[in-house]
């Protein structure tokens, strides 16, 4: 039986960079394992961040890489397989799947296909460089499709979503796969124990957790963002019953106590997240669910945030962007205050926590507009929000701002994250996120001094309750290792 061999690849982050070593399972990797299992092909998987996230190691001078070093996953890939494939999710490890890819072709001698977010955007400089196969998009289908190609030896012109050096242009990037017929992610074949191990993601967790996607696609068009450009335009969502028959499937299979939810809309249908709420309430499996990648203020009626609390969400994040109409016009996003302050009191009353998302140093901010980030910061605060992550804007390849600071952007794309040092003005965006993350310490004790014991608590016991609970103790777990001379950080 034909092999595939999948790689998801170390994490890379700048040194101290808490925004970006976030651990969290390949959710998308694991989606196309079990559909090309589903398929009748063997698939063996290697998540090199997963499978040993206490190695450090010190990555082209600013960088560190987290995982198993090269060589142990050279040694580790399956000599059989007849295709490697690598999961690219951003710039920030870009760099290091190619060198690796074209590593594995020298050293192997067998076809190499890279895919993932970045890839759909991006795939010309692989391909350029010598990359056998880049999918678009989607990847469960079209994998599938490539590996009987690769196998039969035939040509993998056609094939929806492929591209090659000899076939560079493809015709579809969404999949027309009706979405509640993918199977559950392989979980099986992901190292879950030493994601546990580390009590940390990418949203609050407790005890044993796992990300969910329910839906793919966006139909809106922020100018910040490239998921359009990667996911496609069109929404499509699980029914509600697909969606509990895998949160049934978590809990009963690997004990999950924490799920959370990374769609980027997942409140786009109302009535979807109602049936799904009333679902969760009738099976009362006792599981705390978040929303760690910010909902649409304009579908979260109470009833809808009254719903979700009664399923129990106990976290989500809502996502301002900026406290100046003038910007977040520019940024395509527009931002009804009356309604985030509506929600806000709403999930406090509910006793959902909340999380806001503020992005700085846009091309065209003025510091008047900083004022108003940092006005509206305060009434949030005041109203109860439970956190604040604060992100310097970088231009990532796919969105519509890709071109902007086009002279100081890293060529290989590392470094395109919510700390871009390379950028000429960071210096003074960083001052000002520190000066904004002042402001909420203070009106954090101002407003609220019995969370700010509950959060320290919290931080201790590494039971988490928000993000910026996890962010603080990453960044004290940073220290201390920096302290203590512990690795490369
Ligand atoms: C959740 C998420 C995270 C999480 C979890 C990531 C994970 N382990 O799954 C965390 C918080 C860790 C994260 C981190 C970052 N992320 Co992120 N993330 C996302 C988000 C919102 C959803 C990803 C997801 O779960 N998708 C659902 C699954 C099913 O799809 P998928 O992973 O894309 O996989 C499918 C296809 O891509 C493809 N595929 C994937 N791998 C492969 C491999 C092969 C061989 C093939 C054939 C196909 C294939 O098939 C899969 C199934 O259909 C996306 C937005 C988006 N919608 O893409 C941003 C996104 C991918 N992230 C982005 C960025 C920039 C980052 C950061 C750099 C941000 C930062 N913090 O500074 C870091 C990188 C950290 C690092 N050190 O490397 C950008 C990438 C932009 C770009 N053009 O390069 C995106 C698009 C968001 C955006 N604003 O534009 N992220
Ligand atoms: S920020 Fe959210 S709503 Fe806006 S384009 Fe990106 S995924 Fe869509």
């Amino acid at each position: 039986m034909a092999i595939l061999q999948l790689i998801s690849p170390p994490m890379i982050a700048y040194r101290g960079d808490i925004f970006a070593t976030i651990p969290s399972p390949p959710i998308g990797l694991a989606s196309i394992a079990a559909y090309v299992r589903q398929q009748g092909f063997d698939v063996n998987f290697l998540d090199c961040f997963g499978e040993n996230p206490h190695i450090v190691e010190v990555y082209q001078n600013d960088f560190i890489k987290i995982g198993l070093k090269n060589d142990a996953i050279i040694q580790r890939l399956d000599r059989q397989a007849e295709l490697i494939g690598i999961s690219v999710h951003s710039g920030m490890t870009a760099a290091f799947c190619l060198a690796l890819a074209l590593e594995i072709k020298k050293l192997l001698c067998k076809p190499v296909v890279v895919g993932g977010p970045h890839v759909t955007v991006c795939y010309k400089d692989f391909l350029r460089h010598g990359v056998d196969f880049a999918v678009l998009g989607e990847g469960e289908q079209a994998i599938v499709n490539l590996l009987r190609s690769v196998c039969d030896k035939k040509s993998c012109h056609g094939i929806q979503g492929v591209v090659s050096s000899n076939y560079p242009t493809s015709t579809t990037r969404q999949s027309d796969l009706p979405m509640d017929s993918l199977p559950f992610p392989a979980w099986d074949m992901v190292p879950l124990k030493n994601y546990w191990s580390l009590k940390m993601s990418h949203s609050p967790i407790q005890g044993k957790f796992a990300p969910m996607i329910t839906s793919r696609g966006c139909p809106f068009n922020c100018a910040f963002c490239s998921t359009p450009a990667t996911s496609g335009r069109k929404w499509r969502g699980y029914s509600p019953e697909r969606t509990i028959a895998e949160i049934e499937y978590l809990k009963k299979t690997y004990g999950v106590e924490d799920i959370f939810i990374q769609d980027d809309n997942f409140n786009v249908d109302p009535d979807r997240v109602r049936r799904i709420c009333e679902l969760i309430v009738k099976l009362s499996l006792n599981i705390r669910f978040s929303l760690p990648s910010g909902v649409r203020l304009e579908k979260m009626s109470d009833d809808i945030i009254d719903a979700l609390a009664g399923a129990g969400f106990k976290y989500l994040c809502l996502a301002p962007e900026s406290g100046s109409s003038r910007v977040c016009k520019r940024l395509y996003k527009p931002l009804d205050k009356k309604r985030l302050f509506a929600v806000q009191k709403r999930c406090r009353q509910n006793k959902i926590r909340t999380g806001a998302f503020i992005i700085l140093g846009t091309p065209f901010e003025t510091c008047r507009d900083v004022l108003m980030t940092s006005s509206l910061m305060a009434k949030l605060i005041f109203l109860g929000v439970d956190d604040v992550s604060i992100f310097i804007f970088a231009p990532v390849p796919g969105s519509k701002f890709n071109n902007a600071f086009k002279r100081s952007l890293p060529q290989d794309y590392l470094g395109i994250c919510w700390s871009p040092k390379w950028r000429e003005d960071y210096i003074r965006w960083a001052w000002i996120r520190r000066v904004l993350y002042f402001e909420y310490i203070v009106l954090k004790l101002l407003f609220q001094p019995h969370s700010v014991l509950r959060h320290l608590l919290n931080i201790k016991r590494r039971r988490y309750e928000t993000k910026g609970e996890m962010g603080l103790r990453r960044l004290i777990d940073y220290w201390v290792k920096r302290t203590t001379s512990q690795g490369v950080l």
